[in-house]
Protein backbone atom coordinates (compact mmCIF):
# COMPACT_ATOMS: atom_id res chain seq x y z
CA UNK A 1 0.00 0.00 0.00
CA UNK A 2 1.02 3.48 -1.09
CA UNK A 3 0.52 7.03 0.76
CA UNK A 4 1.14 10.01 -1.02
CA UNK A 5 3.56 11.50 1.32
CA UNK A 6 1.41 15.01 1.45
CA UNK A 7 -2.06 13.60 2.35
CA UNK A 8 -3.55 15.20 4.51
CA UNK A 9 -4.98 13.44 7.61
CA UNK A 10 -8.34 14.25 8.67
CA UNK A 11 -8.58 15.74 12.03
CA UNK A 12 -11.34 14.44 14.28
CA UNK A 13 -14.10 17.24 14.32
CA UNK A 14 -13.97 18.36 18.39
CA UNK A 15 -16.99 18.90 20.00
CA UNK A 16 -16.53 22.45 20.91
CA UNK A 17 -13.54 24.36 18.84
CA UNK A 18 -10.78 26.04 19.55
CA UNK A 19 -12.59 29.11 18.54
CA UNK A 20 -16.04 27.90 20.70
CA UNK A 21 -13.15 27.77 23.85
CA UNK A 22 -12.50 31.16 23.53
CA UNK A 23 -15.72 32.38 23.07
CA UNK A 24 -17.03 30.50 25.90
CA UNK A 25 -13.43 31.80 28.27
CA UNK A 26 -14.57 35.94 27.02
CA UNK A 27 -18.13 35.13 28.64
CA UNK A 28 -16.44 33.16 31.53
CA UNK A 29 -14.43 35.34 32.19
CA UNK A 30 -16.29 38.64 31.51
CA UNK A 31 -17.90 41.01 34.55
CA UNK A 32 -17.85 44.75 32.94
CA UNK A 33 -19.33 46.95 35.20
CA UNK A 34 -21.56 48.19 32.44
CA UNK A 35 -23.50 44.90 32.29
CA UNK A 36 -23.65 44.09 36.08
CA UNK A 37 -24.18 47.91 37.32
CA UNK A 38 -27.61 47.91 35.09
CA UNK A 39 -28.23 44.21 35.40
CA UNK A 40 -28.66 44.89 39.23
CA UNK A 41 -31.19 47.41 39.47
CA UNK A 42 -33.71 45.18 38.14
CA UNK A 43 -32.13 41.69 38.05
CA UNK A 44 -32.67 42.08 34.43
CA UNK A 45 -29.22 41.22 32.94
CA UNK A 46 -28.47 41.92 29.17
CA UNK A 47 -26.14 41.35 27.33
CA UNK A 48 -27.14 43.67 24.17
CA UNK A 49 -26.98 47.32 23.32
CA UNK A 50 -30.36 50.18 23.66
CA UNK A 51 -32.45 51.20 21.39
CA UNK A 52 -34.65 54.98 21.63
CA UNK A 53 -34.15 58.30 22.75
CA UNK A 54 -31.74 59.30 25.43
CA UNK A 55 -32.55 62.03 28.20
CA UNK A 56 -29.75 63.86 28.07
CA UNK A 57 -30.49 65.41 31.46
CA UNK A 58 -29.16 63.12 33.02
CA UNK A 59 -25.39 64.76 31.86
CA UNK A 60 -26.54 67.65 33.40
CA UNK A 61 -26.42 66.23 37.37
CA UNK A 62 -24.31 68.30 39.54
CA UNK A 63 -23.68 65.31 42.20
CA UNK A 64 -20.60 62.48 40.68
CA UNK A 65 -22.25 59.34 42.06
CA UNK A 66 -26.22 60.66 41.30
CA UNK A 67 -24.26 61.06 37.40
CA UNK A 68 -23.40 57.56 37.40
CA UNK A 69 -26.40 56.56 38.70
CA UNK A 70 -29.09 58.41 36.48
CA UNK A 71 -26.42 57.33 33.64
CA UNK A 72 -26.76 53.47 34.27
CA UNK A 73 -30.53 53.71 35.04
CA UNK A 74 -31.13 55.10 31.23
CA UNK A 75 -28.78 52.95 29.39
CA UNK A 76 -30.80 49.91 31.24
CA UNK A 77 -33.57 51.37 30.20
CA UNK A 78 -32.83 51.79 26.49
CA UNK A 79 -31.54 48.06 26.57
CA UNK A 80 -34.72 47.37 28.35
CA UNK A 81 -36.35 48.77 25.35
CA UNK A 82 -34.68 46.53 22.90
CA UNK A 83 -35.45 43.58 25.20
CA UNK A 84 -39.32 44.35 24.66
CA UNK A 85 -38.87 45.09 20.98
CA UNK A 86 -37.62 41.51 20.07
CA UNK A 87 -40.11 39.83 22.84
CA UNK A 88 -42.99 41.72 20.92
CA UNK A 89 -42.32 40.83 17.46
CA UNK A 90 -42.11 36.85 19.26
CA UNK A 91 -46.62 37.25 19.91
CA UNK A 92 -49.20 35.74 19.49
CA UNK A 93 -47.69 33.26 22.27
CA UNK A 94 -49.68 32.05 25.46
CA UNK A 95 -48.48 30.55 28.58
CA UNK A 96 -48.38 26.32 27.17
CA UNK A 97 -45.80 27.99 24.09
CA UNK A 98 -42.27 26.92 24.66
CA UNK A 99 -39.39 29.46 23.03
CA UNK A 100 -36.22 29.02 22.26
CA UNK A 101 -33.06 31.90 23.47
CA UNK A 102 -29.81 31.28 20.63
CA UNK A 103 -26.70 32.48 23.05
CA UNK A 104 -28.94 33.79 26.19
CA UNK A 105 -25.96 35.55 28.05
CA UNK A 106 -27.14 36.25 31.50
CA UNK A 107 -30.42 35.53 30.98
CA UNK A 108 -32.39 38.35 30.53
CA UNK A 109 -33.85 37.85 26.78
CA UNK A 110 -35.76 34.97 28.33
CA UNK A 111 -36.94 36.58 31.43
CA UNK A 112 -38.42 39.18 29.57
CA UNK A 113 -40.07 36.96 27.11
CA UNK A 114 -41.71 34.63 29.71
CA UNK A 115 -43.26 37.75 32.17
CA UNK A 116 -44.76 39.24 29.06
CA UNK A 117 -46.17 35.66 27.80
CA UNK A 118 -46.29 33.26 30.76
CA UNK A 119 -44.40 31.09 28.41
CA UNK A 120 -41.64 28.41 28.78
CA UNK A 121 -38.09 29.55 27.63
CA UNK A 122 -35.08 27.67 27.46
CA UNK A 123 -32.03 29.77 27.14
CA UNK A 124 -28.49 28.05 25.54
CA UNK A 125 -25.21 30.13 25.80
CA UNK A 126 -21.90 28.42 25.63
CA UNK A 127 -20.26 29.53 28.79
CA UNK A 128 -20.91 27.53 32.01
CA UNK A 129 -21.22 30.07 34.08
CA UNK A 130 -23.69 32.74 32.74
CA UNK A 131 -25.81 29.22 32.35
CA UNK A 132 -25.50 28.63 35.78
CA UNK A 133 -26.03 32.76 36.93
CA UNK A 134 -28.96 32.73 34.83
CA UNK A 135 -30.60 29.47 36.35
CA UNK A 136 -30.02 31.00 39.70
CA UNK A 137 -31.54 34.19 38.47
CA UNK A 138 -34.41 32.14 37.66
CA UNK A 139 -34.67 30.31 40.81
CA UNK A 140 -34.92 33.49 42.78
CA UNK A 141 -37.61 35.11 40.91
CA UNK A 142 -39.24 31.46 41.38
CA UNK A 143 -40.02 30.86 37.98
CA UNK A 144 -37.14 28.09 37.36
CA UNK A 145 -40.02 25.55 36.61
CA UNK A 146 -40.61 27.79 33.06
CA UNK A 147 -37.28 29.21 32.45
CA UNK A 148 -34.34 26.86 32.07
CA UNK A 149 -30.72 27.63 30.87
CA UNK A 150 -28.42 25.26 29.08
CA UNK A 151 -24.82 25.27 28.72
CA UNK A 152 -24.76 23.84 25.04
CA UNK A 153 -23.58 24.87 21.87
CA UNK A 154 -26.46 26.59 20.16
CA UNK A 155 -25.99 24.85 16.55
CA UNK A 156 -26.46 21.42 18.21
CA UNK A 157 -29.09 21.67 20.97
CA UNK A 158 -30.24 19.02 21.61
CA UNK A 159 -33.84 20.44 22.19
CA UNK A 160 -36.61 18.11 20.72
CA UNK A 161 -37.55 18.82 17.42
CA UNK A 162 -41.00 21.47 16.10
CA UNK A 163 -41.52 22.04 20.16
CA UNK A 164 -41.30 25.68 19.78
CA UNK A 165 -43.70 28.19 19.20
CA UNK A 166 -40.42 30.91 18.86
CA UNK A 167 -36.98 31.45 18.78
CA UNK A 168 -34.90 34.04 19.07
CA UNK A 169 -30.98 35.90 18.67
CA UNK A 170 -30.14 38.52 20.27
CA UNK A 171 -27.12 39.96 19.47
CA UNK A 172 -25.18 36.47 19.24
CA UNK A 173 -25.64 35.32 15.90
CA UNK A 174 -22.12 37.13 14.94
CA UNK A 175 -20.25 34.14 17.01
CA UNK A 176 -21.37 30.91 14.22
CA UNK A 177 -22.15 29.87 10.79
CA UNK A 178 -25.08 31.50 10.06
CA UNK A 179 -26.19 28.12 7.68
CA UNK A 180 -25.98 26.03 11.05
CA UNK A 181 -27.38 28.32 12.91
CA UNK A 182 -30.82 28.90 10.91
CA UNK A 183 -31.03 25.14 10.10
CA UNK A 184 -31.27 24.30 13.87
CA UNK A 185 -34.30 27.10 14.41
CA UNK A 186 -36.08 25.50 11.58
CA UNK A 187 -35.60 22.35 13.30
CA UNK A 188 -37.03 23.31 16.55
CA UNK A 189 -39.49 25.61 15.67
CA UNK A 190 -42.97 23.93 14.66
CA UNK A 191 -44.26 25.25 11.08
CA UNK A 192 -46.00 28.72 11.50
CA UNK A 193 -43.29 29.31 14.45
CA UNK A 194 -41.47 32.87 14.33
CA UNK A 195 -38.15 33.44 14.53
CA UNK A 196 -36.46 36.86 14.81
CA UNK A 197 -33.09 38.15 15.48
CA UNK A 198 -31.46 41.31 16.35
CA UNK A 199 -27.97 41.73 14.44
CA UNK A 200 -24.73 44.12 13.88
CA UNK A 201 -24.39 43.26 10.31
CA UNK A 202 -22.01 44.86 8.27
CA UNK A 203 -23.37 46.65 4.95
CA UNK A 204 -22.82 44.69 1.54
CA UNK A 205 -23.18 47.98 -0.08
CA UNK A 206 -20.57 49.34 1.34
CA UNK A 207 -18.36 46.54 0.19
CA UNK A 208 -16.24 44.51 2.86
CA UNK A 209 -16.02 44.51 6.48
CA UNK A 210 -14.68 47.64 7.69
CA UNK A 211 -12.32 48.89 10.05
CA UNK A 212 -14.24 49.50 12.48
CA UNK A 213 -16.34 45.84 11.73
CA UNK A 214 -12.45 44.87 12.47
CA UNK A 215 -12.27 46.24 15.62
CA UNK A 216 -15.25 45.25 17.08
CA UNK A 217 -14.98 41.08 15.84
CA UNK A 218 -11.59 42.01 17.84
CA UNK A 219 -13.13 43.46 20.76
CA UNK A 220 -15.54 40.84 21.26
CA UNK A 221 -14.13 37.97 19.81
CA UNK A 222 -16.79 37.51 17.08
CA UNK A 223 -16.94 37.81 13.41
CA UNK A 224 -19.79 39.99 11.73
CA UNK A 225 -21.53 38.47 8.59
CA UNK A 226 -22.37 40.65 5.66
CA UNK A 227 -26.36 41.39 5.90
CA UNK A 228 -26.91 39.63 2.55
CA UNK A 229 -25.70 36.52 4.08
CA UNK A 230 -28.82 36.51 6.83
CA UNK A 231 -31.23 36.09 3.90
CA UNK A 232 -29.52 33.90 1.87
CA UNK A 233 -29.30 31.70 5.08
CA UNK A 234 -32.98 31.96 6.47
CA UNK A 235 -34.37 31.06 3.14
CA UNK A 236 -32.13 28.40 2.47
CA UNK A 237 -34.04 27.00 5.83
CA UNK A 238 -37.30 27.88 5.69
CA UNK A 239 -37.43 30.77 7.29
CA UNK A 240 -39.11 33.67 5.33
CA UNK A 241 -39.08 36.88 6.53
CA UNK A 242 -42.12 39.37 7.76
CA UNK A 243 -40.59 41.79 9.15
CA UNK A 244 -37.01 43.69 8.41
CA UNK A 245 -36.22 46.85 10.29
CA UNK A 246 -33.02 49.07 10.52
CA UNK A 247 -32.29 49.91 14.05
CA UNK A 248 -29.12 51.99 13.33
CA UNK A 249 -30.45 54.94 13.93
CA UNK A 250 -32.55 53.98 17.15
CA UNK A 251 -29.15 52.59 18.53
CA UNK A 252 -26.60 55.82 17.77
CA UNK A 253 -27.38 57.76 21.02
CA UNK A 254 -27.11 54.61 23.08
CA UNK A 255 -23.67 54.84 22.11
CA UNK A 256 -23.53 58.88 22.34
CA UNK A 257 -24.44 58.22 26.35
CA UNK A 258 -22.05 55.09 26.87
CA UNK A 259 -19.06 57.20 25.79
CA UNK A 260 -19.98 60.28 28.13
CA UNK A 261 -19.74 57.65 31.32
CA UNK A 262 -16.19 57.39 32.77
CA UNK A 263 -17.21 54.61 34.81
CA UNK A 264 -19.18 52.25 32.17
CA UNK A 265 -17.30 52.69 29.05
CA UNK A 266 -15.59 50.16 28.09
CA UNK A 267 -13.56 51.76 25.09
CA UNK A 268 -15.62 50.07 21.93
CA UNK A 269 -17.78 52.80 22.06
CA UNK A 270 -16.06 55.02 19.18
CA UNK A 271 -15.82 52.16 16.71
CA UNK A 272 -19.60 51.64 17.07
CA UNK A 273 -20.31 55.30 16.49
CA UNK A 274 -17.67 55.91 13.60
CA UNK A 275 -19.22 52.56 11.94
CA UNK A 276 -23.01 53.66 12.18
CA UNK A 277 -22.30 57.27 10.91
CA UNK A 278 -19.79 55.75 8.13
CA UNK A 279 -22.72 53.51 6.96
CA UNK A 280 -20.27 50.54 6.97
CA UNK A 281 -22.49 49.02 9.77
CA UNK A 282 -26.38 48.11 10.49
CA UNK A 283 -27.94 47.32 13.83
CA UNK A 284 -31.22 44.96 12.33
CA UNK A 285 -34.41 42.91 13.41
CA UNK A 286 -35.40 40.66 11.01
CA UNK A 287 -38.44 38.53 11.85
CA UNK A 288 -39.35 35.37 9.97
CA UNK A 289 -42.16 32.80 9.91
CA UNK A 290 -41.08 29.18 9.86
CA UNK A 291 -42.78 27.88 6.67
N1 LIG B 1 -28.72 37.13 23.87
C1 LIG B 1 -28.14 37.55 25.11
C2 LIG B 1 -26.62 37.49 25.13
C3 LIG B 1 -25.86 38.07 23.95
S1 LIG B 1 -24.11 37.95 24.21
C4 LIG B 1 -28.65 38.90 25.51
O1 LIG B 1 -29.36 39.52 24.72
O2 LIG B 1 -28.40 39.33 26.63
C5 LIG B 1 -23.64 36.61 23.15
C6 LIG B 1 -23.98 35.25 23.73
O3 LIG B 1 -23.76 34.26 22.72
C7 LIG B 1 -23.16 34.81 24.93
O4 LIG B 1 -24.03 34.36 25.94
C8 LIG B 1 -22.35 33.63 24.42
O5 LIG B 1 -22.10 32.63 25.39
C9 LIG B 1 -23.28 33.10 23.37
N2 LIG B 1 -22.68 32.20 22.39
C10 LIG B 1 -21.67 32.45 21.53
N3 LIG B 1 -21.42 31.36 20.78
C11 LIG B 1 -22.28 30.39 21.17
C12 LIG B 1 -22.54 29.06 20.77
N4 LIG B 1 -21.85 28.47 19.78
N5 LIG B 1 -23.52 28.38 21.40
C13 LIG B 1 -24.24 28.95 22.41
N6 LIG B 1 -24.03 30.22 22.82
C14 LIG B 1 -23.08 30.94 22.21
C1 LIG C 1 -23.05 42.61 23.61
O1 LIG C 1 -22.63 42.12 24.77
C2 LIG C 1 -22.10 42.33 22.51
C3 LIG C 1 -22.03 41.22 21.78
C4 LIG C 1 -22.88 40.08 22.04
C5 LIG C 1 -21.05 41.01 20.67
C6 LIG C 1 -21.09 41.91 19.48
C7 LIG C 1 -22.41 42.44 19.09
C8 LIG C 1 -22.65 43.06 17.93
C9 LIG C 1 -24.00 43.62 17.62
C10 LIG C 1 -21.61 43.19 16.89
P1 LIG C 1 -22.29 42.96 26.07
O2 LIG C 1 -23.48 43.64 26.61
O3 LIG C 1 -21.64 41.97 26.97
O4 LIG C 1 -21.24 44.05 25.57
P2 LIG C 1 -20.63 45.23 26.47
O5 LIG C 1 -19.83 44.61 27.56
O6 LIG C 1 -19.80 46.04 25.51
O7 LIG C 1 -21.80 46.01 27.01
MG1 LIG D 1 -23.63 45.42 27.67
Amino acid sequence: MTTAPDAVTAAPVPTQSTYQSRVADYWNAEENPVNLELGKIDDLYHHHYGVGAVDYSVLDEPDPSRRHERITAELHRLEHAQAELLAGHLSPLSPADRVFDAGCGRGGGSVVAHLRYGCHADGVTISAKQADFANEQARKRDIGDKVRYHHRNMLDTGLPTGAFAASWNNESTMYVELELLFAEHARLLRRGGRCAVIIGCYNDTYGRASREVSLINAHYICDIHPRSAYFRAMARNRLVPVHVEDLTGAALSYWELRKRSDRLATGIEDSFRTAYKNGSFQYLLIVADRV
